[in-house]
This record gives C-alpha cells, structure tokens and sequence, in this order.
C-alpha cells in the first residue's frame, strides 16, 4: 500500500550519540548496534476506528529511534503492516453495515493523515495483510515442513511444544501466558487443541468469511504470523527492532519470535523487542473496545498538531499514563515558549542544548529529560541573555530533527 509522505530532516553538526534502548527480552536497557542500514518493524494498526493518542505514542517512540538512528549516520528500513482483516474488523463492519474492506480503507486512510500531521516519519514498506496472504501461507506451509503445526478441523495451529524459545520474550510464567492469551485473542480451550497455548496459523473459510485460495485451503491468516512474514519478507531474520504497545508482549510477540525461530532457524528473530506503555483515559487503558478514545483527528481539528506531539514527548515512552486535558493546553504554552525564543535575533549559545537532546534521547529515548534542555535554554533566550545569532536557527533544526517538532 501507499506509505505516507516524509517530512524534511535537518542534518545537524557535531556528534551523535549511539542510542541504547530497553529490550523486553533481555529486561534491561542496552546499546542498538545497527550495521550501516538498521532494520526495525513496528506493529501497525487494526484500521477499525480513528487513530488515538495511544496508537499515536506507541509511533511517536519508535520514530524516535528512526529518527536517532539517522543521526547517527544510518540508513534506515522501517517496515509496518496494517492488520486489514481480523475479527475485530469483520465484527465491526458487519456491526457498521459497511463493507469490511471499505472501513479499512477509510481508517488506514485517516492513520496516513494522522501520522503525517504529527511528523512521524513513514515506513518504506507499508503493509496490508490482504496484500501478501499468499506470502503469509507460503511461510505457513513451510513451517509445516518443519513439523511444527497441526490441522484442527482445517485450521492450521503452531504447537508449541515445538517452540523450544517460547517465554523467551516475555518471561512470563504459564499462567500469566494462560491468562493473556485468552484476553488478547487467543483460545485456550478449545477442544481438540494438544496444548491450550498453541496459537492458530491458518482459519479456514467460514461461511459470510472473507477467504483466499492457499495450499493450505481456502481461509484467511492469523495475527501473529502476518508479521513474522512481512518482517521476513522485507527485513530478514535478525533484524534490530521490532516494536509495539506492551499489550503486544504477549502473546503477539512472543508467538512471532517463535514462528520466526522456526522458520529460518535463526535466534532471537529480533535483537530488541521493545514496547511503549499504554495510554488510558479515567483510569483504563484506552482501547476501541472500552470506548475511551481521544482520537487524534478529533484532537487536531482544534489543537496544533506540534501541542499533540508534546503531550506524548512529555512523557517516557515506557510509561503507563492517563491522558487529561490539562496536558495539551501546558504543550500550547511549551510551544509558544519555544516558537518565542527561535524567533529572536539572537539567543545563549545552543551547542550544549544539541548535546543534552542528543544525550537524553540517546539514554533510552528520555524525551521528557530532552524537554527539560529545551525548556531551560529557552527560558535564558527569553529573559535575553543571550547574543549568539546562530543559536536559533540550531535549536529550531535539532527539534526539528531529533524530536520532531517543527517550530
Ligand atoms: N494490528 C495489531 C498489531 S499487528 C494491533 O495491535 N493493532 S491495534 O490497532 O490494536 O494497535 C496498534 C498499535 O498501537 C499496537 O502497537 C498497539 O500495541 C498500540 N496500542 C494500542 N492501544 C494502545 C494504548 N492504549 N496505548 C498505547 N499503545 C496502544
Ligand atoms: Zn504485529
């Protein structure tokens, strides 16, 4: 499918700072070590509803790293997909009376727009999962080959007696897997199954169903090996990061790491697994299930879509946090601030600020520490202490570059 456009990056003078970042699976912060084109696949959404703030700061963090490998001198692939047939989508359409496809096409529009207000950069690869399902059966095929699935009733399941890494991502013990698995569109109990957590590959066509012709039969993909296979297909195995909401742990993740394990036999599938927090609102995690969404587009037709970005800058990515209103209205003054002291003659010297957001952002994307650098260099601009000319135009490109705001 289409990406969406690219905004404009500032190169910036000095040195960069290699980024280390938090691996789920290792549990601990450690440094990125792209070779010269570093490789990262994020989790793209279930295009049944408009864009909310949640789905938006699960982006935002990973263009950080998009954006921080760059300035380090990388070349970098970005691969997404776009989850364009599964049940929650069927349900909703059928629910709407729109066609399911019609409902994709229109949310994933509305994601593009979205992400493109915000300045997130595009994947070079943006993929709908309707687009690659026979590549998706291919791999499920061959991991058939490989004895490591069983037929159900025509439908086709990872056993995961045969996933020697499972739990590798997580750390999760069993019954916390037990207990995921059900809420995130597993099925444990079903009957027939040899172990309740092996996770369905392949769904044969149900009647009023969308289905495609495969070796496998008619049917449609599962969630977890879509990504397995797009990844594979664009990135190959051993690719650097792989990324998501943490809802996505489990079992999202640690399903596509085993698939991805079996298939090329390589360990682990990505060197980082790495998840942001997730964004609630009155106290739940917003989700389209509950309800309590603060959409993006809703957001932007009445806010500085700069304001928006801030409010998530605001905060570490990894954190769970509540979304209040009181939030944007302190990025409208945090802007204003700033757009204040850029446009002065002359301000203090922002070498240090280039190096503090570069440090911050570096030390595990700490966008609200590289805040903090902004903030105090443009409070000494606006109290007028400084004299250097240049320092406006740098503070405007390393926002710009390195977080994204455009002042
Ligand atoms: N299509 C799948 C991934 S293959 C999916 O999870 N789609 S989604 O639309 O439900 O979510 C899209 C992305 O936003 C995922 O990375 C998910 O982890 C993240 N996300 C969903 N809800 C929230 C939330 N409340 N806060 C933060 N991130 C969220
Ligand atoms: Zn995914």
């Amino acid at each position: 499918m289409r990406s969406w456009s690219a905004p404009n990056i500032p190169k910036l003078p000095g040195e960069s700072v290699p980024l280390r970042l938090y691996d789920t699976a290792a549990k601990q912060v450690r440094q990125t070590d792209p070779g010269p084109t570093a490789r990262m696949y994020v989790c793209g959404i279930t295009p049944y509803d408009a864009t909310h703030l949640g789905h938006a700061n699960t982006y935002l963090a990973f263009d950080l790293v998009g954006r921080l490998w760059r300035d380090a001198g990388h070349e970098v692939h970005y691969t997404q997909n776009a989850t364009d047939v599964d049940d929650p989508l069927l349900e909703r359409a059928e629910s709407t009376g729109v066609a399911w496809q019609s409902l994709a096409e229109r949310e994933i529009e509305l994601f593009r727009t979205d992400m493109e207000a915000l300045r997130i950069l595009p994947p070079r690869e943006y993929v709908g999962v309707t687009e690659v399902v026979d590549r998706v059966a291919d791999l499920i095929a061959g991991l058939g080959a490989k004895g490591v699935t069983y037929d159900l009733d025509g439908d086709v399941y990872f056993s995961v007696a045969d996933a020697p890494k499972f739990g590798q991502v997580s750390g999760y013990g069993e019954a916390e897997m037990l207990t995921l698995f059900a809420e995130r569109g597993g099925d444990p109990e079903r009957p027939g199954k040899r172990h309740p957590l092996d996770w369905l590959l392949w769904r044969a066509e149900r009647p009023g169903e969308p289905a495609w012709d495969s070796p496998l039969g008619r049917g449609r993909p599962g969630w977890h090996v879509e990504c397995t296979s797009i990844a594979l297909d664009h990135l190959g195995a051993g690719y650097d990061v792989a990324g998501g909401g943490s809802d996505l742990i489990f079992p999202h993740h640690e399903c596509g790491a085993s698939e991805g394990h079996a298939a090329t036999g390589e360990w682990p599938f990505a060197r980082f697994y790495t998840h942001a927090g997730m964004v609630g609102l009155d106290g739940e995690k917003m989700s389209k299930s509950k309800g309590n969404l603060v959409f993006v587009s809703k957001l932007r037709a009445a806010h500085d879509p700069m304001a928006i970005r801030l409010v998530l800058l605001a905060h570490h990515y990894r954190a769970d946090w509540g979304y209040v209103p009181a939030m944007l209205a302190e990025a409208e003054a945090r802007l204003e601030r700033w757009r204040s002291a850029v446009a002065l003659a002359a301000a203090p010297p922002a070498g240090d600020v280039l190096a503090a957001v570069r440090e911050r952002l570096a030390d595990d994307l700490d966008a609200p520490g590289a805040l903090a650098a902004v903030d105090a260099w443009a409070e000494e601009a606006l109290a007028g202490r400084g004299t250097d000319p240049g320092a406006p135009a740098l503070v405007r490109d390393l926002t710009d570059a390195l977080l994204g705001i455009a002042l």
